[in-house]
């Protein structure tokens, strides 16, 4: 099952996709966890290094990676995307990374509340935005003077108990292209914000101009004054069919379908699937558990009869209702990509073996897993197979 890699997008800087065709399991393996680097990966930080809190501040206050070793740690599973997942999708062209599907990955992240260091320093109230510097630098065509990559968080997000300063993924030592050796971790916002190689937090009194906070990673949005330009932030409802693929050949019979569903800070409520084009819809299995910032599997086994060409669409809903559009909003541009994506498959009338499906026992480690470490959701982990053979 290791032998799967991440599939490259571009080489220099990395940018790989998970291989979303062969995932198995509500976590990720971490080899096979998308990349999304703007720059070189920056050489490993010196020994002497302190993270430093500074800014609107009562006192500036420092940390050696020993002392942040030693503070209370949370652990939070959370599917991260990146904004421009699904870019290659777009019609008209968009410029920027040209992603398939495989963007995105779920894991477990373990690291310090960031809001612990923040209340040690002590926020002033005029506090408005807190900016994460990576340690990773370089220029980009429309800014040639190199810069480092920098995102911010409105305060409050930064003080929520689940924004972490990650140090583990899947219980691992980050590795070097995860942010070794600390990211931020914004659960249920898209990954821009999950600053990696985290050098220094600097808690400001306005909204940061930085350039992939004002330049790049905006979208627009229409209000009661007109349209206005902001920053990307918390992810839209999603789902992705990830078996059968693209204009795979089935035959008559039950076919299963197989995929995720997400809602970014809210769990999917119910994931919805049409085989004629949208006219009809009839829910999906959820399979486990549906937690906040977490994707959730589902399967959904289709009865055909008649051989022909088909499109097949999920649909997500998440808890408070939203629901997954069936068309790009040209006001989010290259970003927030979320419209359900046809998938065509061709049914013949010869009957064909099913590709193998996950092992259920992978799925149920996953699931216990989260109900141990966390707390903050009342869990059932009863595993339902509509088909009664794992995923
Ligand atoms: N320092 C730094 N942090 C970064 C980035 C980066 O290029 N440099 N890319 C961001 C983007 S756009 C995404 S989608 C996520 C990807 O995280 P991953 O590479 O661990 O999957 O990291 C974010 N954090
Ligand atoms: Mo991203």
């Amino acid at each position: 099952m290791m032998a799967e890699q991440r599939r490259v997008v571009t080489a220099t800087p990395e940018n790989s996709e998970t291989p979303l065709a062969s995932v198995r399991s509500w976590v990720t393996p971490t080899p096979w966890f998308f990349v999304r680097n703007h720059f070189e990966v920056p050489s490993p930080i010196p020994a002497d290094w302190r993270l430093r809190v500074e800014g609107c501040v009562d006192h500036v206050a420092e940390w050696t990676l020993d002392e942040l070793a030693a503070l209370p740690e949370r652990t939070v599973f959370c599917t991260l995307e990146c904004a421009g997942n699904g870019r290659s999708f777009l019609q008209p062209c968009v410029p920027g990374v040209q992603w398939g599907a495989g963007a995105i990955g779920h894991a477990e992240w373990t690291g310090i509340p960031v809001r612990h260091l923040l209340e040690k320093a002590g926020v002033q109230a005029s506090a408005v935005d807190v900016v994460f510097w990576g340690a990773d630098r370089g220029s980009e065509a429309d800014h040639l003077e190199p810069m480092a990559f920098a995102r911010a968080l409105p305060l409050a997000k930064a003080m929520d108990a689940d924004t972490l300063l990650a140090t583990r993924m899947n219980g691992e030592i980050l590795d070097a292209s995860h942010g070794y050796p600390i990211r931020l971790l914004a659960p249920g916002w898209y990954g821009v914000a999950s600053v990696k190689w985290l050098t220094r937090i600097e808690v400001i009194d306005r909204s940061f101009q930085g350039y992939y906070q004002s330049k790049k990673y905006v979208i627009q949005r229409r209000t009661s004054r007109g349209v206005e330009t902001v920053p990307v932030g918390s992810m839209a409802v999603k789902s992705e069919i990830l078996r059968p693929a693209s204009d795979a050949v089935l035959g008559v019979g039950t076919n299963r379908l197989f995929g995720v569903a997400w809602g970014g800070e809210e769990a999917v409520a119910r994931v919805e699937i049409s085989t004629d084009n949208g006219k009809n819809w009839n829910d999906a299995e959820l399979m486990g558990l549906r937690a906040p910032y977490s994707w959730t599997l589902w399967e959904y086994l289709w009865e055909v009869a008649v051989p022909g060409s088909y499109s097949l669409l999920a649909r997500a809903v998440s808890t408070s209702g939203r629901v997954q559009p069936s068309e790009h909003d040209p006001l989010l541009g290259g970003y927030m990509i979320h419209f359900s994506r046809p998938i065509p498959v061709r049914v013949e009338s010869a009957r064909r073996t099913q590709e193998t499906w996950a092992d259920a026992d992978t799925l149920l480690y996953d699931m216990n897993s989260f109900a141990e470490e966390n707390t903050r959701f009342p869990l059932d982990v009863e595993m339902q197979f509509a088909g009664g053979e794992g995923i």
